[in-house]
């Protein structure tokens, strides 16, 4: 299926350490599907709380933009609260779940890594990550 509507996940308040690796696999992404969240990728995000208003519309975008996915790809290498709860969120609609984190870096939480629903792709180096993208996005 071309175009496929993919909900990228990666950190922004849990920290923008791989804010350039999320734009990259965006990029690659948007080659052939479209990413309903490119907005995680960009470099310079206000990461301050604005208000639990401005944080509602927020949530509710995101909470859309999920119900309407056909995929979630989450890069959790680096911990996010915000990416849990999106997993736990996708996970109970049935959307399918990719997550693909630097096990050079990173030990993931047992939450995900025991839970057989979630499809979890340790990588050692990026060179990785993009062959496995091409097997996620044309099954
Ligand atoms: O707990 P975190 O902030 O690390 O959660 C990150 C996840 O929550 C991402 O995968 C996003 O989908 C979602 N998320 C968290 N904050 C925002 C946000 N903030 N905008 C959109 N999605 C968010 C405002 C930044 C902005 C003005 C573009």
């Amino acid at each position: 299926m071309a175009n496929k509507k993919i909900y990228f996940a990666g950190s922004i308040r849990g920290g923008r350490v791989d804010a350039a690796l999320y734009h990259r696999i965006i990029s690659y992404i948007q080659r052939t599907d479209v990413v309903l969240t490119e907005h995680v990728g960009k470099s310079n995000l206000n990461l301050m709380e604005q208000g639990r208003e401005r944080d509602a519309s927020i949530y509710d975008q995101d909470t859309a933009w999920l119900r309407e996915s056909d995929v979630l790809i989450g890069e959790c290498t680096c911990p996010s609260l915000g990416v849990g709860y999106e997993l736990a969120y996708a996970e109970a609609r049935g959307i399918p779940c990719h997550i693909f984190y630097d096990s050079t870096k990173a030990q993931l939480s047992a939450m995900l890594t025991g839970n057989p629903y979630f499809h979890i792709h340790p990588y050692t180096t990026e060179a990785d990550i993009y062959p496995l993208l091409d097997q996620i996005l044309n099954p």
